[in-house]
């Protein structure tokens, strides 16, 4: 169908190169989107949108036959952000480099990294420890039980990784929770230094002398700080600039609204007797997006109410 499309129209326009046609799902319905040369646009109308609307009725016809719902649309070319060559560094600092190998290699974050956006470098602790027996651990003054994290190897590795503009994160449960807000935040740095935590904790002075903020994933003790890392590396990864698409991230919009995702159903229509609520089946867009907007309040005020009286005033009752 974009192919089809793309041809139509590149043979109607004046710079044909600048022509392209991109598919966009909003609502169970694709939409065509149609970007070209400000000066071809009439062309593409036509006198009284005879030629778009000859186009949109070859285009009813084609996808009907697929069952499938499709519209055409005109935007204005995309405008040249000024993201390009904007890139996110992150290093982390850990004594499991083996855990990061895996979780950052796939999917949007593997995708950020070959695109240059995210420049992400994974450091053993131990290769900073200095003594024979490379040791990066004592037991802690006063006794108790575990180990500690001596501050040498760690003074060691943030001098030599970490420069001026590093934000220099500890991993811990006693920092500070880590939420969608925190993640905003993060995302506007440069560059940001993740040390992980291990054992019963780090000594202090490397609290008071290296760290900038402590972050905690949330109540709960991991064996190391490894995935609170990971974590922070995936949420923030997704907010830089140019890494979601135009379709990913307008979606996440209104998602970050700081109400609860609303249910969300595919083909088939039915399926072992369970069936989708008939408005999404309708085609009548504005029935939907109330019923959408009335489910995410619905759920966030059963599952989460909480969330109404947070972040945004939007969310309040009225
Ligand atoms: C978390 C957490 C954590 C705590 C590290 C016990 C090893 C462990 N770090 N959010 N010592 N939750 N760290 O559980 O950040």
């Amino acid at each position: 169908m974009q192919a089809f499309l793309e041809f139509v129209v590149k043979g109607l326009v004046q710079h044909p190169d600048e022509a392209t046609v991109t598919p966009v799902e909003r609502n169970g319905m694709t939409i065509y989107e149609l970007r070209m040369n400000p000066a071809d646009v009439g062309r593409v109308i036509g006198r009284q949108g005879v030629t778009i609307n000859a186009i949109r009725s070859l285009l009813l016809a084609g996808s009907a036959r697929h069952g499938l719902r499709c519209t055409l649309d005109i935007v204005e070319p995309r405008p040249r952000r000024s993201v390009r060559g904007f890139a996110m560094k992150i290093d982390v600092l850990t004594l499991f480099p083996a855990m990061f190998a895996g979780p950052l290699e796939v999917s949007i974050v593997q995708r950020a990294r070959t695109a240059g956006r995210l420049h992400l470098q994974i450091h053993n602790l131990r290769d900073y420890a200095r003594d024979r027996h490379k040791s990066v651990d004592d037991k802690p003054f006063g006794g108790g039980p575990g180990m500690v994290l001596k501050p040498e190897p760690l003074f060691e590795a943030v001098e030599a990784v970490a420069g001026d503009k590093t934000h220099v994160v500890l991993m811990t449960p006693v920092g500070r929770r880590f939420d969608q807000a925190l993640a905003r935040e993060l995302a506007q740095r440069e560059e940001l230094l993740l040390i992980c935590g291990s054992y019963e904790g780090v000594d202090e002075r490397v609290r008071q002398a290296l760290v900038d903020e402590e972050i905690s994933i949330g109540d709960y003790v991991l064996t190391n700080g490894g995935l609170p890392a990971m974590v922070v590396i995936d949420a923030v990864t997704r907010l830089l600039p140019g890494v979601l698409g135009d379709d990913e991230s307008s979606r996440d919009e209104s998602f970050s609204q700081g109400l609860l995702e609303y249910p969300q159903y595919t083909r088939p229509a039915e399926f072992r007797g369970m069936k989708v609520p008939e408005v999404l089946l309708s085609g009548h867009h504005a029935e939907i997006e109330k019923w959408r907007a009335e489910q995410a309040r619905l759920r966030t005020e059963q599952r989460r109410p909480d969330l109404l009286n947070e972040i945004l005033p939007s969310n309040r009752h009225p």
